[in-house]
């Protein structure tokens, strides 16, 4: 009997914390600038965010990226455990896949590919497009206001095109509620 008791005001206990932070995030909509530090990749994510619980979050979006040689597009998702309503530190693990776009020589195919109406002569490119996919685990934080929400984090992406670049974000949101 004494063991029933003090399992339930451990179990008791225990998710105190939990209920007193029963109010989850509120969702956002949120723009943000990424960028390498010297700017060789630099992207723009629109996305959704949303608190599963009070201690995680995910983030699910579009995502358009460039580097010296590559343009992407796709989708871009995280989650995130988090901490905190107004201020909130966030470690998290993302993805982003989409289709990486490049000029490739074309001067081989017997093609005109460019329809200037010669066939590969010196120059020709065609637009070549392959999946991508980049796995990138992320630190940040985000301060949330009433009306805006600001958000820095630090990624680092792993891909087949590019891989330990390190990612600094910068997001701002609007609550959808
Ligand atoms: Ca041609
Ligand atoms: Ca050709």
């Amino acid at each position: 009997m004494f063991g029933i008791r003090s399992a339930l005001l451990w179990l008791l206990l225990t998710s105190l914390p939990a209920i007193s932070y029963a109010a989850p995030c509120k969702p956002q909509f949120e723009g943000a600038f990424w960028a390498e530090k010297d700017l060789r990749i630099v992207g723009l994510d629109a996305a959704y965010s949303a608190c599963p619980s009070w201690f995680s979050g995910v983030r699910v979006g579009a995502s358009y990226f460039a580097d010296e040689r590559f343009e992407y597009k796709g989708v871009t998702s995280s989650v995130r455990l988090q901490y905190g309503e107004h201020v909130s530190p966030f470690v998290g693990v993302g993805v982003l896949v989409g289709m990486a776009s490049h000029q490739a020589d074309a001067t081989q195919d017997r093609l005109d590919n460019d329809r200037n109406g010669q066939i590969d002569e010196p120059g020709e490119t065609y637009m070549k497009h392959e999946f991508s996919a980049v796995l990138y685990p992320e630190v940040g934080i985000a301060w949330y206001t009433r009306v805006i929400g600001i958000t820095l984090s630090a990624r680092r992406y792993y891909s087949s095109t590019f891989s330990g670049n390190i990612i600094y974000s910068l997001g701002f949101s609007t609550p959808l509620e």
